[in-house]
């Protein structure tokens, strides 16, 4: 009998209308872009080199805590658990956990399909024993009940949301998001999330200023893609790329500078950009430890262990709710 141990759900979205986001943040007094606009094929290619570069330091360092803590962390969550990941991309993160944390079921949720059926196809060859439910769905659009294949002996969901990706959620929305998680995993259980901490502000504004210039490409990229899915005429040579560290509001803000004074065409409408005037394209919010876990805790989650690196950069937590 063959088991059938790769499954897939195909619920990819349409091909978004952004066309109504790009304007109406364009046209607002403080002018802005969603950072979901980010992620084009372009955009991910980036974004993975600047996990790569010297300065970007979350990617190597919570890779280092989940190496260095495997062990320790599938303890805390206990085995044959249905392991969720929102946004999964490749996968990569969730490798160093299989072998220690054998979950009954892994179930990988991305939006992009051949991204996704890549990565399963390679974790079906490197962890032959692993079941995989894969799910094509825009999980930041809702985190619907996600029913896991049926496996024997699985206990508790768990999710595991690396990356610090939580950072890019305003302070309400993160609080929205945990609450989600907690009802999507309902009583017994957990959230295994990274979560980027304040730091040196020097340190953070070199993550987001690389030498190469990766990351104002990255930023820059969005005007491109507007370009080619929206059919306007931007110059992107006539921005510039700015991001800081914001202490008051204790987050990093990227921002896109109009050089000089210029009008932009889409969609039959006229956009004015001021000399100087910025577009604010992400916010990558930074906490400390007991700052995260007081959200959490008001999600309703009951704070369990965190791991950290020896510079303390990065944390990585296990939230659960009792059974
Ligand atoms: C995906 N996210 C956690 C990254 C961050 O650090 O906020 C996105 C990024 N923006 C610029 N560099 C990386």
């Amino acid at each position: 009998m063959t088991v059938r141990r790769i499954r897939f759900t195909d619920r990819e979205p349409a091909q978004a209308d952004i066309l109504e986001e790009v304007l109406s943040g364009l046209l607002s007094p403080k002018k802005r872009l969603p950072p979901k606009l980010f992620y084009d094929k372009r955009g991910s290619e980036l974004f993975e080199a600047i996990c790569e570069t010297p300065e970007y330091y979350p990617t190597r360092t919570e890779i280092g805590i989940l190496r260095d803590y495997a062990a320790e962390i599938a303890e805390t969550i206990g085995r044959n658990c249905i392991l969720v990941e929102p946004g999964s991309g490749n996968s990569q993160k969730v490798q160093l956990l299989l072998e220690t944390l054998r979950p009954a079921v892994y179930m990988p949720m991305d939006i992009s399909k051949d991204h996704l059926k890549t990565s399963v196809q390679a974790l079906g060859a490197t962890f032959p024993w692993l079941h995989v439910h894969a799910m094509c769905v825009d999980y930041s659009a809702g985190l619907e009940p996600v029913e896991p294949p049926p496996v024997s002996g699985a206990s508790k969901k768990v999710v595991f949301f690396p990356g610090s990706t939580i950072g890019n959620f305003e302070p309400g929305d993160a609080l929205a998001f945990l609450r989600r998680v907690a009802s999507l995993v309902g009583p017994g259980g957990g959230l295994l999330i990274g979560v980027d901490l304040k730091k040196d502000p020097t340190v953070l504004h070199q993550a987001y200023n690389d030498a190469q210039g990766l990351t104002r490409e990255f930023n820059l990229n969005m005007l491109h893609r507007i370009n080619a899915e929206l059919d306007a005429d931007f110059d992107p040579g006539r921005f510039y790329h700015y991001a800081f560290y914001n202490p008051r509001e204790s987050r990093i803000e990227m921002h896109l500078i109009s050089r000089g004074a210029q009008e932009i065409h889409l969609a039959g409408a006229v956009l004015r950009f001021a000399d100087g005037e910025s577009v604010h394209t992400e916010n990558s919010y930074k906490y400390t430890v007991e700052e995260f876990r007081k959200l959490a805790r008001t999600a309703g989650f009951r704070v369990g262990s965190h791991w950290l690196d020896d510079g303390k950069l990065f944390s990585i937590h296990y939230f659960d709710l009792p059974s």
